[in-house]
């Protein structure tokens, strides 16, 4: 397999339903007034902008509570939506660059890859695991949950049953995580997927850290890759306007040689860049969070200004 899209898609979802307040609704904004196609185009990459989601035919319905989920079928209903869109896109041979909103887009973004890729594997890039169940979760809050979803754990929901292509737990690798709950942990070790914590990027370098990753989920570089990027991933020194900071997270470099290597693969069939939040923090450092955020989507599609 080698993935050779030379047409990005953008999709822009102005959505927060998934999070415990406003504001990551209007990232997708932020970082295509920042120039995003331009910037592709000049990397010599055909660009696809069909206009913002903004998903208002979709108000959340009343009904019973499911458990303790905010929002849960609004959160259905516009994952079903964005999963359609980026599986189409790909069936298209388009590279779908899914912009947050809030990370439980990633359980549309990752079911759509699946929909064309069933053999894809995905690169979370997080400060968290976004792995809780809604039994597990104490929040409610669906961004972290999406992984849970797409790997079919947790009792079944038919609000969800439009989810059907299942993420194998061996297919599924994290790098950045500083942040888990408990219950989280205790997911991860049972399903025995592998995750490299800021522990293990400090203790063995980025470089060995993706090399080591794509050999678990990638052993012989020959499957699609999906890469989910939380922009919280980063240190908040990096990216500042995002809700849920955790300090001690990756560098910019190290943010960038992630999606460098990974383009490197020419495996790459999806991206997703989430959680910039441009209501949180002061303007510039909403203004250099969508900078970073941009200068992430350039490096997977194949920016190289640091390799001579
Ligand atoms: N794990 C917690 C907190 C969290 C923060 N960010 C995400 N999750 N994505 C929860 O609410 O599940
Ligand atoms: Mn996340
Ligand atoms: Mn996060």
């Amino acid at each position: 397999f080698v993935a050779e899209p030379k047409t990005a898609a953008i999709i822009g979802c102005l959505f927060s339903g998934g999070g415990p307040r406003g504001g990551v609704e209007k990232g997708p904004v932020h970082i295509v007034e920042a120039g995003l196609e331009r910037q592709l185009t000049a990397l010599g990459w055909k660009v696809v902008f069909n206009g913002y989601h903004k998903f208002e035919d979709m108000k959340a319905e009343g009904g019973p509570p499911i458990g303790n989920l905010n929002n849960p079928r609004l959160v259905s209903r516009v994952n079903e939506s964005v999963a359609k869109t980026v599986g189409s896109h790909e069936s298209q041979g388009y590279l779908p660059i899914t912009l947050g909103g809030d990370h439980s887009l990633a359980m549309g973004s990752i079911s759509g890859t699946l929909s064309v890729h069933p053999d894809a594997c995905v690169f979370y890039i997080d400060a968290h695991a976004d792995i809780n169940t809604p039994e597990t979760s104490g929040s409610g809050n669906m961004h972290g949950m999406p992984l849970s979803f797409v790997l079919g754990l947790g009792d079944k929901i038919p609000e969800f049953a439009w989810i059907k292509s299942i993420l194998k737990a061996g297919r599924l690798v994290y790098i950045g995580l500083r942040d888990l709950d408990t219950t989280e942990k205790q997911i991860l070790h049972d399903n025995k997927i592998k995750a490299f914590s800021m522990h293990e990027v400090d203790k063995y370098g980025i470089g060995k850290v993706v090399e080591m990753a794509l050999d678990h989920v990638n052993p012989n570089r020959d499957l699609p890759i999906h890469i989910s990027f939380d922009i919280d991933a980063l240190d908040p020194s990096v990216a500042p306007a995002t809700v849920f900071p955790v300090r001690g997270g990756l560098s910019f470099r190290e943010g960038r040689y992630i999606c460098e290597a990974i383009s490197d693969t020419r495996l790459l069939v999806a991206l997703d860049v989430m959680e910039v939040n441009p209501t949180v923090g002061d303007e510039a450092g909403v203004r250099q969070t969508v900078a970073v955020a941009c200068s992430l989507v350039r490096s997977a599609l194949g920016e190289t200004l640091a390799k001579l």
